[in-house]
């Protein structure tokens, strides 16, 4: 019998190309070296490791799949894999990877005037300028079109007032993807951090998600010129399409962290003795195990199959959430399963499953919670709009 990776029962590495396949690896062993000896302790200090975006930026991680400014022009399957790896170490890590490249860089690129990629692209895909993305607001993101902030024109100028909140990388941020009413519709603008009336309130007390930095964003009569406006774009679509490219992404990270808890459980379940054998010897464990691994494999074919969807150009955002759906779910559960396959030694940071499970809490509620997946997909059987 053949010997199967048990991590990946299918094979579906050979399904990747060459230069797929060295893109893993050059970031799986980032992720081995670099970062997972740091995530245990950012993670129990609630710190975004900071020394890593030079090293992630050195590597192609930021904006990955934009050609051009500097950034690395990668497939999307090729950005897939980072985020599947990013998060084997952790979802803050893939996070910050997400914001930058989907959600700031992609609408300065798909949106943005010529002008304002040169100005900022390249700097992003250095590292050198950090972005975040501000459209949920605090009364309700699964219904972003009830947005309050608003964008007023006076002169050459734009005038936002309101506010955001959950802003993955706020704090840390130099400058702002912020969306917000007009009397046009819905428009979006790059604000800069020095901006008089703009500020950033980190949200404490979290947690999930603790190695990464999630802040609240405030708008008081911020002075925007005309020259900040994403001009390319007009509508709710504007933000839903980052949010398909960001989304497409998670749909492969939390294969990462499902991997990385399988892995801990199966190295565990062989350690541990219990009534005279390895815990791994009995049955009801080997199921959980087996289960973890069916749904795995599906993932890993699911992420795939969407990949090549959208680098062939037929990626339909009905696709993507039945992916983030599926995909967040299946880690999710498998992360709680680990947790307790490792008793009281899976209540620590010094394990990696409940730091997971805790991540896995967020990453199922953002970019669009379960239910709102969910009833796209109802939505797209039925053609019945049910929000
Ligand atoms: P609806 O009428 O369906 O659509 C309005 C317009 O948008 C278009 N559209 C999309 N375009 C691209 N991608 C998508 N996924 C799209 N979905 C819709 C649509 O065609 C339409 O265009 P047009 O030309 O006709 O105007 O809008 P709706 O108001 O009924 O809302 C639908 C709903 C509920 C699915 C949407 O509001 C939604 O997705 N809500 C969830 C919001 C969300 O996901 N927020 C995430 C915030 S960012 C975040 O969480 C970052 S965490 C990052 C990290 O740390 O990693
Ligand atoms: P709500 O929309 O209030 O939903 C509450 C509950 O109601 C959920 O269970 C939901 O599924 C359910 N629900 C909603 N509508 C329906 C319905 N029609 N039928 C049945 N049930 C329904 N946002 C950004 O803009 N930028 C960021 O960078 C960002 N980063 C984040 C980082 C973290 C760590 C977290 C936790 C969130 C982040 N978010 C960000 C916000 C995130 O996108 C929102 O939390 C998410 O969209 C859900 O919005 P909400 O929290 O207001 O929940």
């Amino acid at each position: 019998m053949a010997n199967l990776n048990p991590t990946d029962l299918f094979d579906v590495r050979s399904l990747l190309s060459e230069e797929e396949q060295m893109i893993q690896d050059t970031v799986a062993r980032f992720v081995d070296e670099r970062a997972l000896p740091l995530m245990g302790a950012a993670f129990d200090q609630a710190q975004f490791p900071m020394e890593l975006i030079p090293e992630m930026a050195d590597l192609g991680l930021l904006g990955s799949t934009i050609e051009g400014y500097g950034c690395a022009g990668l497939n999307g399957v090729s950005y897939g894999l980072i985020c599947q790896e990013l998060e084997r170490g952790d979802a803050g890590l893939r996070s910050f990877a997400s914001v930058q490249s989907s959600l700031c860089m992609y609408p300065i690129y798909a949106y943005g005037s010529e002008e304002q990629k040169q100005r900022w692209l390249p700097d992003m895909a250095a590292g050198k300028v950090i972005g975040c993305f501000g459209l949920t607001e605090a009364h309700g993101g699964s219904d972003p079109a009830s947005m309050k902030t608003r964008a007023k024109r006076d002169g050459d100028d734009w005038l936002i007032n309101g506010s955001k909140m959950w802003i993955t990388n706020g704090n840390i941020a130099d400058i702002a993807i912020v969306w917000a009413h007009t009397d046009d519709g819905i428009m979006g603008f790059v604000l800069e951090k020095d901006m008089a009336g703009f500020e950033a309130q980190e949200i404490h007390g979290k947690m999930s998600l603790r190695a990464s930095v999630t802040s609240g964003l405030f708008f008081d009569n911020v002075r925007v010129p005309e020259a900040n406006r994403l001009p390319k774009v007009t509508g709710l679509k504007g933000p839903l399409g980052c949010l398909t490219q960001a989304r497409y992404g998670i749909t492969w990270g939390p294969i990462g962290s499902a991997i990385a808890c399988l892995t801990e459980a199966v190295a565990y379940t062989a350690d541990r003795k219990l009534f005279g054998r390895p815990l791994a010897a009995n049955q009801s464990i080997q199921i959980r195990l087996a289960d973890m691994a069916r749904r795995i494999t599906t993932a890993q074919l699911l992420s795939l199959q969407l990949g090549r969807l959208k680098d062939a150009g037929r990626m339909a955002p009905q696709q993507v959430s039945l992916a983030k759906w599926n995909n967040v779910r299946m880690a999710l559960d498998i992360a709680r399963d680990c947790r307790d396959i490792l008793g009281a030694a899976g209540i620590t940071v010094e394990h990696a499953a409940i730091r997971h499970m805790l991540n896995l809490e967020s990453v199922i509620t953002y970019e669009g919670t379960e239910t709102v997946h969910q009833l796209v997909i109802g939505r797209e059987l039925t053609g019945i709009n049910a929000f």
